[in-house]
């Protein structure tokens, strides 16, 4: 493990503490992974299922077993004990020994239920709610973090620069996907995001439309939303082409005046973005835009939020900016994504990962 993130890593510590009245916050993974483990390790590899961490203002303490043991000794941070428990009950006699009588943090967004029930019964301690705290601390992102995910933005700008090139009369939506991933690879992203979107023509229209076997056709969108990661952290990002226009054709020109008005919404959108702003004004005023706009033709088209922050996950800890009133604040990292959605005929969407800082937001 690098020095500087054991510098990171320490703050992380200290700074959980600030936000929850407890003495030690324990991270469980199950069969999911909790990314506030990643948080609080700096680990990029290694699935660590039933693995606990104990975290305290100073210190930390993985409990973990055979399989990931070394995995853990090769990345751990200055400040972590590793203990390998043979068994789940050695390992639960651990924790028991490290927390017992004490006040615990625990994620309660995260746990399930089940093993929620389990460890009350098992660990005489008082559990108290940390998923708020631990969201607020997530949300403002450190240096570490705002350079791996501009990095992880970088990637995926450096392919999406290139993927025109492989464009073809009659590929299919899973094609594309499957070059553009292959890209991402070759430049340095660890992993996928989330699952590749592309959609070709009026499949556009669809948000949150899964890649398919429509094939492409001249004279249509192709909307590619897409991430990698780069140490942990995400990149999203959302471009929209036009295919083999042909430009007289009135769908082209119609194409063309829904492209301009999603352009300029992003650009109201993340010129309306600062340190201490509402989360809810740059959606409104994106909206209002949106929805006034050419005598009304896009009204109630723009139909999800302006965009959510991105870090270890892609739908990250933070505010979302849509209807609800949360104060942004400098080195939240967001992403800003209007778009404009025309059931059977098509739509656009232009995203970007945004720093907020005093002055305004960057772009990564
Ligand atoms: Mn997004």
């Amino acid at each position: 493990m690098n020095i500087i993130i054991n510098k990171y890593i320490a703050n992380r510590y200290k700074n959980i503490f600030k936000n929850i009245d407890a003495d030690a916050l324990l991270i469980m993974n199950t069969g999911m992974f909790d990314a506030n483990f990643r948080y609080f390790t700096g680990f990029n590899s290694g699935l660590f299922e039933s693995s606990y961490l104990v975290v305290e203002e100073n210190t930390s303490t993985l409990i973990t077993n055979p399989l990931e043991y070394e995995t853990a000794r090769e990345m751990k941070p200055e400040k972590m004990n590793i203990i390998n428990a043979k068994t789940n009950s050695n390992a639960k006699n651990v924790l028991n020994n490290l927390l017992k009588n004490k006040r615990i943090g625990i994620n309660e967004k995260f746990i399930p239920v089940s093993f929620y029930k389990e460890l009350k019964k098992e660990i005489n301690a008082k559990f108290i709610d940390a998923s708020e705290a631990l969201s607020t601390a997530r949300s403002i992102k450190d240096e570490y973090e705002i350079e791996n995910i501009r990095k992880a933005n970088k990637i995926t700008k450096k392919a999406l620069s290139e993927i025109e090139n492989y464009f073809k009369l009659g590929m299919t939506e899973k094609q594309l996907a499957a070059h553009l991933e292959f890209l991402f690879k070759e430049y340095g992203g660890e992993d996928l995001a989330f699952e590749t979107i592309v959609a070709f023509g009026s499949n556009s229209a669809l948000p949150h439309h899964f890649s398919s076997i429509n094939r492409l056709k001249e004279n249509s969108f192709i909307l590619i939303d897409c991430g990698t990661k780069y140490k942990n952290y995400c990149s999203d990002v959302t471009r929209t082409f036009i295919f083999k226009p042909y430009r007289n054709s009135l769908k082209y020109k119609k194409m063309i005046r829904i492209y301009d008005a999603v352009k300029n919404a992003q650009l109201i959108g993340i010129n309306s973005i600062h340190d201490k702003e509402y989360s809810n004004k740059p959606y409104e005023k994106v909206l209002n835009y949106i929805n006034t706009i050419n005598n009304g033709v896009f009204k109630n088209t723009f139909i999800h939020s302006l965009g959510h922050p991105v870090g270890l996950n892609v739908h990250d800890e933070g505010p979302v900016m849509g209807h609800s009133k949360e104060l942004l604040r400098k080195n939240m990292v967001l992403s800003v994504e209007p778009g404009i959605y025309i059931t059977g005929f098509g739509g656009v969407r232009i995203e970007d990962d945004i720093i907020v800082t005093e002055k305004g937001a960057k772009i990564l």
